[in-house]
């Protein structure tokens, strides 16, 4: 017989069927903290975010006038490669749609870069369409910095690790350009439904 307390947030919880992709688990109320490095700390008023590479313009954005832009309220389930999944995060931000909006590209891949270095790769297509946003709100308060305030990429379709934190900026390219754990053997893309962890999956 399973035995649950009150208040347990471990992996014997039970998910709603058909809402936990293969593999993973619901970690409840708690919200574990992934970083491949030290937290960075950017004061906001040296933060900014560009949108560059294959684009007729460069487009950037201070933290003053990215707060004017249009915003949007998201909830999402989000699921890790480590196998936990979180259920209805809220957060708060502006979709990469509006970004993106009246740049003339023909590029194919985004790569979103970060305070820190790190890196990861997305096809445009997972970005664009309603489907990813650049969030600095996370349950009605500023985003924290261990979960990548003041700003993160939130692409809550595939793996977290393609939700960037400390983002500041898209990079988009012809080529596919692998990141940071796309180079060391995760799975290019990361859906979680086909359970894409790792390059071959
Ligand atoms: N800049 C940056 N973004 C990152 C990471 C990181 O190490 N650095 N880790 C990724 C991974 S593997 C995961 S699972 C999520 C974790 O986000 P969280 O710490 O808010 O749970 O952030 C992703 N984004
Ligand atoms: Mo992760």
């Amino acid at each position: 017989m399973a035995f649950e307390s009150r208040g347990f947030t471990g992996r014997r919880r039970s998910a709603p069927p058909g809402r936990l992709p293969p593999g993973q688990y619901d970690v409840g109320s708690g919200f574990p903290v992934l970083s491949a490095g030290p937290t960075p700390r950017v004061p906001l008023e040296s933060w900014d975010f560009t949108v560059q590479g294959v684009v007729d313009q460069v487009r950037r954005w201070t933290w003053a006038e990215f707060q004017e832009l249009p915003r949007e309220p998201v909830t999402a389930d989000i699921h890790c490669v480590t196998s936990w999944s979180k259920f209805d995060t809220r957060w708060e931000g502006v979709a990469v749609d509006t970004l993106l909006a009246g740049v003339a590209t023909d590029a194919g891949y985004v790569v979103a870069f970060c305070d820190g270095g790190y890196t990861t790769n997305l096809p445009l297509a997972d970005v664009v369409g309603g489907k990813a946003w650049v969030v600095d709100t996370f349950d009605g308060e500023p985003l924290a910095a261990e979960h990548g305030g003041p700003a993160r990429l939130l692409v809550p379709h595939l793996y977290f690790w393609k939700s960037a934190k400390w983002v500041r900026g898209l990079t988009l390219t012809s080529l596919d350009e692998p990141g940071f754990w796309e180079t060391f053997g995760y799975h290019n893309r990361g859906d979680p439904w086909l359970q894409q962890r790792y390059a071959g999956d």
